[in-house]
């Protein structure tokens, strides 16, 4: 039985060599690869978010700590990804601008390719434009937008408002999520729909 702890440590500590030992031996034993994600290294990643407020961690703890969970997320994500059939429409993702984090955007890019969309991934730091470009050339139907910083999900609103002033509104819809986001600041940024988590995000893209 592959040690779950030693994952969630792995993390915790910033270990990446061990976070893909354990994950590959996990998977190897048959654990589901999106309860390794939800139950233990979303869990290590909030205790490191709590290192860091008690300043006990900085920002290379937190970097180590992401570069693990990337790690063991390489070998999950094929397998989140695997589970799509039928082609299900085009979404452009991103973080918005000035923001960097990108492990919570990709887990989100990853289900939903599993769950049958063509997901165009735009990276971090993603300027209003470049989405606005993005639904244009692609043909997107759906847009989704990340931010994990609460300074930065005024930008949020921005590109919202960057594809209205581009006639573009009527015909995307936009869905929204992050730490920081809640329903009814999505609500409020007049986005069409919320989820907390990676899994929500296909229910609700699906809805949309
Ligand atoms: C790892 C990390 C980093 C890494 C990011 C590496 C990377 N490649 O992503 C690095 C070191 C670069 C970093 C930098 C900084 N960080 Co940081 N970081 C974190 C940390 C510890 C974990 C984030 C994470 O990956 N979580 C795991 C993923 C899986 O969860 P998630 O992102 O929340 O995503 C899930 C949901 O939110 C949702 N979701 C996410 N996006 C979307 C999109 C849609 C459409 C939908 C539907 C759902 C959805 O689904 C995901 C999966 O279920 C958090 C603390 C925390 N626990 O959140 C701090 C945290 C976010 N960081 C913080 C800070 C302050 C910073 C810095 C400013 C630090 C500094 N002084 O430089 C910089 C900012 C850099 C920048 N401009 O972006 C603060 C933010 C505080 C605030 N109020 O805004 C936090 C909360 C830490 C803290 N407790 O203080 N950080």
């Amino acid at each position: 039985m592959a040690d779950l702890q030693a994952l969630h440590d792995a993390i915790l500590t910033g270990n990446a060599a061990a976070a893909k030992t354990v994950t590959e031996a996990a998977l190897k034993e048959g654990a589901a690869p999106l309860a390794l994600v939800q139950d233990v290294m979303m869990p290590a990643m909030d205790e490191v978010g709590k290192k860091f407020e008690a300043n006990e961690y900085f920002v290379p703890e937190l970097l180590l700590a992401a570069r693990a969970m990337k790690a063991s997320l390489e070998l999950i994500r094929p397998l989140l990804a695997a589970g799509g059939i039928e082609p299900a429409g085009k979404i452009v993702i991103g973080t918005v601008k000035g923001d960097l984090h990108d492990i919570g955007k990709n887990l989100v890019a990853a289900m939903l390719e599993g769950g049958g969309y063509e997901v165009i991934d735009l990276g971090v730091n993603v300027d209003p434009a470049k989405f606005v470009r993005a639904v244009k050339e692609k043909g997107a139907g759906i847009v989704a937008l990340s931010a994990l910083l609460t300074t930065t999900m005024p930008a949020m609103k921005t590109t919202i408002d960057a594809i209205k002033n581009a006639g573009l509104r009527e015909s995307v819809k936009i869905m929204v999520g992050g730490a920081p986001v809640t329903e009814s600041y999505a609500k409020e940024i007049g986005a069409d729909g919320y989820s907390q988590n990676a899994a929500g995000a296909v229910t609700l893209a699906r809805g949309l």
